[in-house]
């Protein structure tokens, strides 16, 4: 197995991509796609891989600075990292690199060193860094008729094949064919668009190893950091003084809370950066007073936390109703048992008892003001929300 390296996509894919297997990313035109080839570049390495990236679009040192940008040192890397280097011949440029085609304009160049290194080099994950410039240079059914060739090749020295592919308007045929039955696995990278493109989703159209999820990730790029699970609104609600405003700000990297004398009166936001995912977190108030606003703030949640003071089983009624007022039922939620510092504080199980919690609802002890506990409530708050399998 190679790793993509892509939160969540690895989870997807039974682990990974198995020797010998082909993937393409097929991207929307105006997506940030092109990363995923570079981030799985990365992810082999970083597993102790070999591999070998195919630069057709831009220079390789570009390519190069691309990966210092996203904080991922490649330098003592180099012996297990080879480019092929197709754009500066283009350009007619120098190139210092490993493997060149001298015309990248000619499929049969392409052919002689990509199917060189397949004989060549031990089984390792080569990623062509856009599939899409080669088509343009060399023509569609040419492109498609190589590709094929090297998949089965790579198929029997074990290799790995991963391609970045852009679906400019080409034709039909081709694009079917792309969608269809070139690859082992296709992963759909779109954009949703109104005039600008605002949000980024993958999925897996196919997998020809593992069961497809018809799931769609939203995701973000952060440089440094690379492609983040992006969860655009966690909801923190709860009765009053239950630890709300402590529990997002022991989760975030950096929030800001509007309190009065030691209690919320507009809301606390938090954004969270951990283990690929990328959360903005919303905290409400607790008082009653503050219920007509609370409807308000809470819409279009993908989850909830719904944080309880353990000591104080009388307020359990008011967080069950709290629920029903953010209109959060049949939404993954987590109950976050806080304060289990303090003496009297009901164990989880004792607070599931007199909830009258139904089995599968996680209840996590915690201790906000010491950050105790917080990450593993989110990391199964987040398992819920992304459909762990
Ligand atoms: N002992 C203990 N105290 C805590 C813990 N978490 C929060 N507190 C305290 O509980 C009080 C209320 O905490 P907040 O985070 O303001 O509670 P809240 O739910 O946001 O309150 P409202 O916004 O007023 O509803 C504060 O004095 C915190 O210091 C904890 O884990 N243990
Ligand atoms: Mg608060």
């Amino acid at each position: 197995m190679v790793e993509t390296g892509i939160p969540k996509l690895d989870d997807y894919l039974n682990g990974g991509i198995p020797k010998g297997k082909s993937l393409v990313y097929y991207s929307q035109p105006g997506v940030e796609g092109e990363i995923f080839g570079l981030q799985t570049v990365y992810g082999t390495l970083n597993n102790g891989g070999t591999c070998v990236f195919v630069v057709s679009s831009t220079m390789p040192q570009i390519i190069k600075d691309q990966f210092k940008d996203f904080g991922w040192g490649i330098n003592t890397l180099k012996d297990r990292l080879f480019f092929v280097d197709s754009y500066n011949p283009l350009i007619g440029a120098p190139s210092d690199e490993k493997y060149v085609i001298s015309k990248p304009d000619n499929i049969e160049c392409f052919n002689k060193t990509i199917i060189d290194i397949i004989k060549e080099l031990p089984p390792s994950t080569i990623v062509f860094g856009s599939l899409s410039t080669i088509m343009d240079l060399c023509g569609e059914k040419e492109t498609i008729e190589a590709v094929r060739n090297w998949n089965k090749l790579a198929m029997l020295h074990d290799h790995v094949l991963v391609y970045n592919f852009t679906a400019w308007p080409y034709s039909e045929q081709t694009l079917d064919l792309i969608k269809g039955n070139l690859f082992n696995s296709v992963i759909t990278i779109g954009g949703i668009a109104e005039r600008v493109i605002f949000g980024q989703y993958f999925g897996i159209l196919k997998s020809d190893w593992a069961e497809i999820s018809s799931k769609s990730m939203l995701f973000r790029v952060l440089r440094p950091g690379g492609i983040r699970i992006f969860i655009p609104k966690i909801l923190v609600t709860g009765p009053f003084d239950a630890g709300k405003s402590t529990f997002v700000h022991a989760l975030s990297t950096r929030a800001i809370s509007v309190d009065r004398l030691g209690t919320t009166i507009a809301m606390d936001h938090g954004h969270i950066d951990y283990k690929g995912f990328s959360a903005d977190i919303f905290g409400t108030p607790g008082q009653e007073r503050f219920d007509p606003i609370i409807k308000l703030l809470s819409g279009e949640s993908m989850g909830v936390f719904l944080v309880v003071d353990s000591t104080n089983p009388s307020d359990f009624v008011r967080a069950k109703h709290m629920l029903d007022i953010t209109k959060s039922y049949g939404l993954p939620y987590v109950i976050v048992a806080n304060k289990q510092d303090l003496p009297g504080a009901l164990k989880p199980e004792e607070v599931r008892e007199q909830f009258h919690l139904p089995d599968d609802v996680p209840v996590v002890p915690v201790v906000a003001k010491d950050k105790k506990g917080v990450y593993e409530a989110f990391e199964i708050l987040i398992e819920r929300i992304t459909g762990g399998i």
